[in-house]
C-alpha cells in the first residue's frame, strides 16, 4: 500500500480526531510536505479532512464514491476485487472489461464505475446507469465448460440479494434468471405486492466448444440513483426502502459473496446454489408468462432444475424447460 493509503487509514482508525502531521512524518519517514500532498490528494479524492498548524489532520467525511480503497479496505476476497479499475464515467463496464479480459487481465479484476453512458442489458438493451448506483463487471476464468455458465449468473443473482440482506433490512428476492427485485406492497392490502427489479446482471462470455476464455460479469445495482420515468413502474431503487445506503460496503459485501458462490461453482458444489436461488426466488409456484423473440409462453413456474432451467407446467399439464427468457409475473 501507497503512503496515501497509509496516511489514510490512520486517519480512518481516529475519525474525528486530530492526528500529528509530525508524527505521521516520523512513522513513514518522510517530509511534512510529502504528508501535506498526500492530504491534497485525499482532498481531491472527496475525502473532506481538516488541517490545524499544531494540532494535525482530522477526517470528517468519506466521500460517497465507489473509491477502490473504499471497497478493498477490509474486503475478504482472495481474488476477485484484488485488482479494481475505477472510472467517475465510462460507456459500459462490460465493454471496458471485455478489453481488459483479452488482453489477459487476471482472474477476479473488476471494472467499476459511478455512471454509464451506454449501459447495457441483455439482447443489446439499454440499462439506465445515473449516478448513485452500482455498476460493476467482474472478469472470471473459469476451468468449467460453457454448458455450466448459465449458473454464473444465478450465482450473481444470489450474491447481490444476500450482500443487499447483510448491508440492509431491506428483503430482496431473485426472479429467474438475471433479476433482484424487491416486493413493493399495492395501495389494497388484499392485492399481492408488486414486484420492482433493484437489480440485472448481464453475463457475456468467450468461448470455444469445451472451454470458456473469460466470462465477465456485468452486475448493476439501483442504490440511491433515480431511475427514468419511463421505468419507474418496473424499477426501482433500493434508496426507496432505506436511507443512506453506504454503496461501498455494499459493493464489498457484494464481492465477497461472489466469490464465495463462484468457488462452491469450482468445487462442483452449484446445487446449494440453485437450492438457495429456488428459496429466494419470487416466481416459483406463480403463473408466469416467458416472453421469446417471436412468441410468449404462459404457465406455473414449478422448479429451477440442476441445470439452472426454469420448468413450467403448461395449461395441457405437460413440463417445458425454459433455458432464458424474459419472465413477467401475471399477478
Ligand atoms: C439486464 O438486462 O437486466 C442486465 C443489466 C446489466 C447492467 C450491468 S451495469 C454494469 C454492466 N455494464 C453494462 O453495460 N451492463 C452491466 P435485461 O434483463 O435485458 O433488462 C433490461 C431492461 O431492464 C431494459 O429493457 C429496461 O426495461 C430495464 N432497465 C433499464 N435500466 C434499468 C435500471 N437501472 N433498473 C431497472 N431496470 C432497468
Amino acid at each position: 500500500m501507497k503512503v496515501t493509503g497509509k496516511i489514510l487509514q490512520i486517519l480512518k482508525g481516529n475519525m474525528d480526531k486530530f492526528v500529528s502531521g509530525e508524527q505521521l512524518g516520523i512513522k513513514f519517514k518522510i517530509s511534512r510536505t510529502a504528508i501535506w500532498k498526500s492530504i491534497q490528494r485525499l482532498r481531491a479524492k472527496g475525502y473532506r479532512i481538516t488541517a490545524h498548524k499544531k494540532e494535525g489532520y482530522k477526517l470528517i467525511s468519506v466521500p460517497d464514491f465507489l473509491l477502490p480503497q473504499e471497497i478493498q479496505d477490509g474486503l475478504k476476497t482472495k481474488f476477485i476485487g484484488k485488482n479494481i479499475y475505477y472510472f467517475r464515467k465510462i460507456p459500459s463496464t462490460n465493454e471496458h472489461a471485455k478489453k481488459l479480459a483479452m488482453k489477459g487481465i487476471e482472474e477476479g479484476t473488476v471494472v467499476i464505475a459511478e455512471r454509464q453512458t451506454r449501459g447495457k442489458g441483455r439482447l443489446g438493451r439499454h440499462w439506465a446507469s445515473p449516478a448513485g448506483g452500482i455498476w460493476l463487471s467482474v472478469i472470471l476464468r473459469p476451468k468449467f465448460t460453457p454448458q455450466d455458465a448459465p449458473i454464473i449468473t444465478m450465482a450473481a443473482t444470489l450474491a447481490v440479494a444476500r450482500a443487499i440482506e447483510e448491508v440492509t433490512e431491506i428483503n430482496a428476492k431473485i426472479k429467474w434468471p438475471n433479476d433482484v427485485v424487491i416486493e413493493v406492497k399495492k395501495k389494497s392490502q388484499t392485492k399481492k405486492p408488486q414486484v420492482k427489479k433493484v437489480c440485472g446482471i448481464l453475463t457475456e462470455m468467450a468461448a470455444e466448444i469445451a472451454r470458456i476464455n473469460y466470462v465477465i460479469v456485468g452486475i448493476g445495482i439501483n442504490v440511491n440513483n433515480k431511475i427514468p420515468r419511463d421505468l419507474r413502474s418496473i424499477a426501482c431503487g433500493l434508496n426507496e426502502q432505506q436511507y443512506d445506503i453506504n454503496r461501498s460496503l455494499l459493493a464489498k459485501r457484494l464481492l465477497e459473496k461472489l466469490e464465495y458462490y463462484y468457488c462452491l461453482m469450482l468445487e462442483k458444489r452449484s446445487a446449494h446454489i440453485i437450492k438457495e436461488c429456488r428459496k429466494l426466488s419470487v416466481i416459483l409456484g406463480e403463473m408466469v408468462k416467458v416472453r421469446f423473440p417471436d412468441r410468449i409462453i404462459t404457465g406455473r413456474a414449478i422448479n429451477i432444475n440442476d441445470k439452472g432451467s426454469l420448468i413450467l407446467k403448461l395449461k395441457n399439464n405437460t413440463r417445458q424447460e425454459i433455458i432464458a427468457g424474459d419472465i413477467s409475473l401475471r399477478r
